[in-house]
């Protein structure tokens, strides 16, 4: 059975890279939420209810051993509602990208950039200070740099300005770890770095991710330990050619199957 990974959008892709790249023999399901993106300015019920219906889907569609939510404001809203819900193993990217972030910084001032959901729920801070409580975190909402991803603009002048604006209320507050908190994010990492200077370090929490799913997976004893390279399959409630475009590009793969 494969592992169902859910974003509102492209941006879980990012995520579902760094499991294919830990998990090859892995199968995968993706699904983005294009239709109703962004999550990023919803309320939690919102959110938690799109959550739950994209997990019923993929369970029943691919029959998911475990569900990645693949999307940081889906997170905040509703991992621990589906957590309880679900049968199978779920996995968020809040922790593991806190943790990640901790491990690395070395002046304690962590920023945050995330959708507008993310920031209000208070999960990063919360899991960083959980972790190591002499640590300062400096959280922005950057709505904005989902629509560059989206559009698969990442690398105009354009983008750098809007990257540029996004990210000014760092200047001066000496953070030297950046946590892309928005699976969007990653798209746009060249852009991001230009902007906060080249002595902040980013952290993508996909690839810490990917290492907690592939521990829940090994104890419950789900692992796929066959050596057939994994299958993926991948949906999207949106447009296919606009989601076929950005995928087939940063998955390094074409074409992509997309229904
Ligand atoms: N990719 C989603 C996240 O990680 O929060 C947010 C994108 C959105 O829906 N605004």
């Amino acid at each position: 059975d494969p592992i169902g990974l859910m974003d509102s959008g492209v941006g879980g892709l990012t995520v579902l890279k760094e499991v294919q790249r830990l998990l090859p023999t892995e199968n995968t399901v993706f699904l983005g939420d294009q239709a109703r993106l962004p999550y990023g300015p919803r309320s939690v019920a919102e959110v938690t209810t799109f959550t739950r219906q994209i997990a019923a889907y993929l369970r029943q569609q691919a029959n998911i051993k475990m569900l990645v939510i693949a999307c940081n404001t889906a997170t905040a809203a509703a991992l621990t509602t589906m957590q309880a819900e679900l049968p199978v193993p779920v996995v968020g990217v809040i922790t593991p990208g806190a943790q990640a972030a901790v491990k690395v910084t070395k002046n304690h001032r962590i920023g945050v950039i995330a959708t507008a959901g993310t920031v209000k729920s208070d999960q990063y801070r919360q899991k960083i200070l959980a972790a190591d409580a002499k640590n300062t975190v400096i959280s922005v909402a950057c709505p904005d740099l989902v629509t560059l991803a989206e559009a698969n603009d990442l690398t105009s002048a354009h983008a750098q300005s809007v990257v540029d604006a996004s990210l000014a209320p760092f200047k001066g507050q000496h953070i030297d770890t950046l946590i892309l908190g928005c699976t969007h994010f990653p798209l746009l990492k060249a852009a991001i770095q230009k902007a906060v200077g080249p002595d902040v370090l980013l952290v993508d929490p996909g690839a810490a991710t990917a290492e907690v799913a592939r521990q829940m997976l090994e104890k419950d004893q789900l692992l796929d330990l066959t050596t057939t390279p994994g299958t993926a399959d991948y949906y999207t409630t949106g447009d296919v050619s606009q989601f076929n475009e950005l995928a087939s590009q940063w998955l390094d793969i074409a074409p992509v199957k997309v229904t």
